[in-house]
C-alpha cells in the first residue's frame, strides 16, 4: 500500500510540473506537454491503495475524471498510462483519451470523465463475472459529489437485486468542483445509501489506508464470496485545486490548511515505522517508486504523437448498418490557419 500511495503522489508531483509547462503566465489550458484538464488526487491515496490491494487482475475497476491513484493501485501499465495523458501513439487508447480516460484491458480498468458513470459498467462486469460462475469482483469509484446520480442509484438497485459481486467505493473529498458537500446533499454519511438497497454500507471516516483495507477487505471477500454488493465510503482530503490552475476563492485557508496537516501517506509511515519498519525500508520503496515515476514519463515523452490521419480510426467498433467511413471535413493535419 505504501508503495502504491507514494507512487500515485509522486507521480502527481511529476505531472504537476509538466503540466505546467507553456501555460503560463497567462493560463492557457490548451498549450504545453499535456493540453486540456488535469485532475489530481493527491490526498486520495488510502481509498485506492486500500481497496485495490484486495484485488486480482482479473478484477474490474472503474475510476471518475481523477484516476491516478486508482489506476496506480490497480496496476494499470504506467509507461503506457503516461504517453497516453501526453497524447502519444503508444498510450493506452492511442493517444486519444487523455488523463480521464484511461483503459487498460490488462488489468480490467477504465475510468470516466463523466460522473456516476463507471458505475453502470461495473455492474456489468460483476453480472458478466455471475454468468461465467467466476470469482472476480467489479469495483466502482465515484466523487461525493455523484451520489445522487441517477446510474449510480440504478447501480446500487441493479446489483442489490440480482445479487452482484460489486463494491461501490464512494470518495469523500467534501467537494465537487467548488460545492460543499452539504449544500447537495442532507446525508451526510454518504454509505448510507446503501440501506435503501438493503446492502452493506460503511464509512470509513479518516484516510487511515490501514482502515481502508480492513472495511474494503470484509466488502471484497462478500463480494468474492457471492454474497452480494456493498458500499464503502471513504473521508479523504483533497490537498489541491478541482482541476490544475483552479485558483480556489471558494475554499477558506482553514479547510486547505486542514486538508494538507492531514497526509494518509505520512500516516501510514508512522504506523509502519512503530510496527518497526526502518526509515531506510521506506526510503528505499519511496525511491524504487519516483524511478519508476521518472522511467515512465521519460519514456512517454520520447513516443510519437499520433498520425492526424487516424483520428477516426477505432471511433465505431463494428458499424451499425447504414453507417459508413466518416470523411472528415477538414484537414486535420492542419495548416497555417
Ligand atoms: C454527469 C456529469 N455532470 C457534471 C459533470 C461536471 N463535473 C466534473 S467533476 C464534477 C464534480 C465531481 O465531484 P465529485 O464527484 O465529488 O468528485 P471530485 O471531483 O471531488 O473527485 C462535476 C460536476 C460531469 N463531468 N459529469
Ligand atoms: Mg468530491
Amino acid at each position: 500500500m505504501y508503495a502504491d500511495m507514494v507512487t500515485a503522489r509522486y507521480y502527481e508531483e511529476r505531472l504537476q510540473e509538466e503540466y505546467l509547462e507553456g501555460k503560463q503566465p497567462a493560463f492557457d489550458i490548451s498549450a504545453g506537454p499535456i493540453p486540456g484538464e488535469l485532475h489530481l488526487a493527491a490526498g486520495q491515496e488510502a481509498a485506492a491503495a486500500g481497496v485495490c490491494q484486495h484485488l486480482r487482475d482479473d478484477d474490474t475497476v472503474t475510476a471518475p475524471h481523477r484516476p491516478h491513484h486508482v489506476a496506480i493501485a490497480k496496476g494499470v501499465d504506467l509507461k503506457r498510462m503516461t504517453a497516453e495523458i501526453f497524447g502519444r501513439e503508444t498510450g493506452l487508447g492511442k493517444g486519444k483519451g487523455g488523463h480521464m480516460h484511461l483503459f487498460d484491458p490488462d488489468v480490467n480498468f477504465a475510468c470516466s470523465g463523466i460522473i456516476a458513470e463507471g458505475s453502470p459498467p461495473a455492474v456489468g462486469a460483476g453480472l458478466a463475472a455471475k454468468k461465467r460462475n467466476d470469482d472476480s469482483v467489479a469495483v466502482s469509484y465515484l466523487g461525493e459529489g455523484a451520489i445522487d446520480q441517477g446510474g449510480f442509484l440504478e447501480s446500487l438497485n441493479f446489483a442489490s437485486v440480482h445479487d452482484l459481486p460489486v463494491v461501490f467505493v464512494i470518495e469523500d473529498n467534501d467537494w465537487a468542483i467548488s460545492m460543499p458537500k452539504e449544500r447537495v446533499t442532507d446525508v451526510e454519511d454518504g454509505s448510507r445509501r446503501a440501506d435503501g438497497f438493503d446492502m452493506p454500507g460503511v464509512r470509513v471516516d479518516s484516510d487511515d489506508a490501514v482502515a481502508v483495507y480492513e472495511a474494503a477487505r470484509e466488502a471484497v471477500g462478500r463480494a468474492r464470496d457471492r454474497n452480494g454488493p456493498s458500499l464503502v465510503e471513504v473521508q479523504v482530503h483533497r490537498r489541491m485545486g478541482h482541476f490544475m490552475g483552479d485558483p480556489q476563492t471558494y475554499r477558506s485557508d482553514e479547510d486547505e490548511t486542514g486538508a494538507l496537516a492531514r497526509d494518509s501517506i505520512e500516516r501510514l509511515a508512522a504506523d509502519l515505522r512503530s510496527h518497526g519498519v526502518e526509515d531506510a525500508a521506506l526510503d528505499e520503496v519511496r525511491e524504487e517508486a519516483e524511478q519508476r515515476v521518472d522511467e515512465a514519463i521519460a519514456w512517454a515523452k520520447e513516443q510519437p504523437e499520433p498520425d492526424p490521419d487516424a483520428a477516426y480510426d477505432d471511433v465505431f467498433v463494428n458499424p451499425p448498418s447504414g453507417v459508413t467511413e466518416h470523411e472528415p471535413e477538414f484537414d486535420l493535419a492542419g495548416g497555417d490557419d
